[in-house]
């Protein structure tokens, strides 16, 4: 039997490409971004601009963006808590796929849990009615925060007790059931990925990740870091490379590869301390000090190591970046961000 299903994936995995190159010749996807100018967003809609085309890939937030931001696409402003305004956009720009980006991340959702209530629930409620509606596919991500310190830590699988400790965990939780039952009671195409901590130059958003791209901004800039958590603290993490490239695979999958709809992904787990002896390399004479504060309760009740067995195993997830790229990549592209911001 399971040489059976092995050849069957096999071949709905090759046909896999064939299938998602013919879908975009045909007519590529108009996608709506929302909370486009988090930590994801730009980074996210040039990934898909490269492939559906620039005028296909719409960016929303509340804020007023950068000129550069505008001149790399469509930017309109869209709040997930007024649900009309929302049709509106669907209806005006004939949106096909809805990309969720807004929601208060761990550490600020604890300082502001009644924003982070509107926000991430409420938010939600509206954005996923907004795809029965008009029949969307939506994308909704989730993450490491979604487990709690029942769940097993290493390695922390698909399916297992999610009783998270963060407003953030809750309402990440909520959205993945609120997702499975539309698709199981609406047909919704529902899709959701748990990724770890996600390492980009562009500053971090307010979560217990965070970390692990301060450093490298404050050692490049001051020569010194003061880390927030213990130095073996052991988290997942991805480098945003990997995580646009599992979000784009994974929307791209034909729903018949696809046994779930809520499915883990990662790349690597390090802690501080790890970290830090790779940028050495980089950075001879910098040096770190830890000062925990309560994001070190977060991370405490975190997976350390994720599985992720089954994402590879239905969709073909492969991550491309490990520890030594992750840390080539950020040591470059920090160095440049300083060197345009300085100038
Ligand atoms: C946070 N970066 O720390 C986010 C993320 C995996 C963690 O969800 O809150």
């Amino acid at each position: 039997m399971t040489f059976l299903r092995n050849l069957c994936q096999r071949t709905l995995a090759t046909n896999l490409r064939a299938y998602s190159v013919k879908a975009i010749i045909k007519k590529p996807p108009k996608i709506l971004i929302t909370g486009g100018l988090g930590q994801l967003g730009v980074e996210c809609a040039k990934y898909l601009r490269r492939k559906y085309g620039q005028e296909n890939v719409i960016l929303s937030d509340i804020i007023q963006p950068s000129a550069e931001v505008v001149n790399d696409g469509p930017y309109i402003f869209a709040d997930i808590l007024d649900f009309k305004g929302l049709q509106k956009i669907v209806v005006d720009h004939r949106v096909d796929w809805l990309i969720h980006f807004s929601a208060l991340l761990s550490a600020i959702g604890e300082q502001n849990v009644p924003l982070a209530v509107r926000v991430n629930i409420e938010g939600m409620h509206n954005v996923i009615e907004l795809a029965k509606q008009y029949k969307l596919r939506i994308f909704v991500p989730s993450t490491i925060g979604a487990f709690g310190p029942d769940s097993p830590r290493n390695p922390t699988p698909n399916i297992t007790v999610q009783r998270p400790r963060t407003i953030y965990g809750v309402s990440k939780v909520h959205a993945e059931l609120l997702g499975e039952y539309y698709y199981h009671k609406f047909g919704l195409d529902f899709r959701c990925l748990r990724f770890p901590g996600v390492i980009s130059s562009d500053p971090p958003g307010g979560g217990t990740t965070d970390y692990a791209i301060a450093i490298f901004h404050d050692i490049l800039r001051k020569g010194h870091y003061q880390c927030y958590l213990k130095p073996d603290t052991r988290l997942p993490m991805m480098h945003v490379k990997d995580a646009l490239q599992a979000l784009s695979n994974f929307l791209e999958a034909p729903n018949e590869l696809l046994n779930r709809r809520v499915y883990n992904v990662t790349s690597m787990s390090f802690t501080p301390e790890e970290l830090a002896e790779k940028i050495i390399k980089y950075v001879p004479e910098f040096n770190i000090t830890y000062q925990p504060d309560s994001r070190q309760d977060i991370a405490d009740s975190w997976p350390q190591v994720f599985d992720d067995s089954e994402a590879r195993r239905d969709w073909n997830w492969q991550p491309s970046v490990d520890l030594d790229n992750l840390v080539e990549l950020m040591i470059k592209e920090v160095k440049e961000k300083i060197a345009a911001n300085d100038c």
